[in-house]
């Protein structure tokens, strides 16, 4: 027969047993404040097909918006459009798997500078006789949370240039690289 002290053991026994693994039970929001923010974020640039078009775009969280640092090789001399897509999904063999520019505000293709544009409209790498191309640009449309967040999205390098002025796709032709959009390691030491 137990006494009152073994009972009064056992039930704080289940009831540690049963706090511990519900787990933190904290609200949502309670661990997002808890993570370190996101500052930095890369994408490796994959040739689509036999194009041989590849580098890396780096994206780092500054003061004034998310500067985009691109560097490129095995492009054709001249004007490439240079976006970042809705999927990071380089699965298909032309890369349409990426769906179209990223567009979550439903506004016109343009320019990065323009105001009516998409977030995800970077503009055009130019590419010298060398076959590569540097871009280096802080953009204040692009973000690492929230509905305008390029984490998981997709880049894509195209064969032409874009005008800014077609839609919706600034008329910059075929795919010829795509990356994924991926935090990068760096990110959890700052
Ligand atoms: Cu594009
Ligand atoms: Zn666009």
């Amino acid at each position: 027969m137990k006494t009152i002290n073994q009972v009064i053991i056992i039930t704080a026994s289940l009831t540690l047993l049963a706090l511990l693994t519900a787990g933190c039970g904290c609200p949502d929001n309670m661990k997002k404040q808890n993570e370190p923010a996101l500052k930095e974020a890369v994408a490796v640039i994959h040739p689509v097909g036999g194009s041989g078009v590849h580098g890396t775009v780096h994206f780092t969280k500054k003061d004034g918006g998310i500067e985009v640092v691109a560097d490129i090789m095995g492009l054709a001399p001249g004007k490439h459009g240079f976006h970042i897509h809705e999927y990071g999904d380089c699965t298909a063999a032309d890369a349409t798997s990426t769906g179209g520019h990223f567009n979550p505000d439903m506004k016109q293709h343009g320019a990065p500078t323009d105001m009516d544009r998409h977030v995800g409209d970077l503009g055009n790498l130019d590419a010298g006789a060398d076959s590569t191309a540097h871009y280096d640009r802080t953009d204040t449309q692009i973000s690492f949370s929230g509905a305008h967040s390029i984490i998981g999205r997709g880049v894509i390098i195209h064969s032409g240039e874009d005008d800014f002025v077609s839609q919706p796709t600034g008329n910059a032709g075929s795919r010829v690289a795509c990356g994924v959009i991926g935090i990068a390691k760096s990110s959890s030491n700052m």
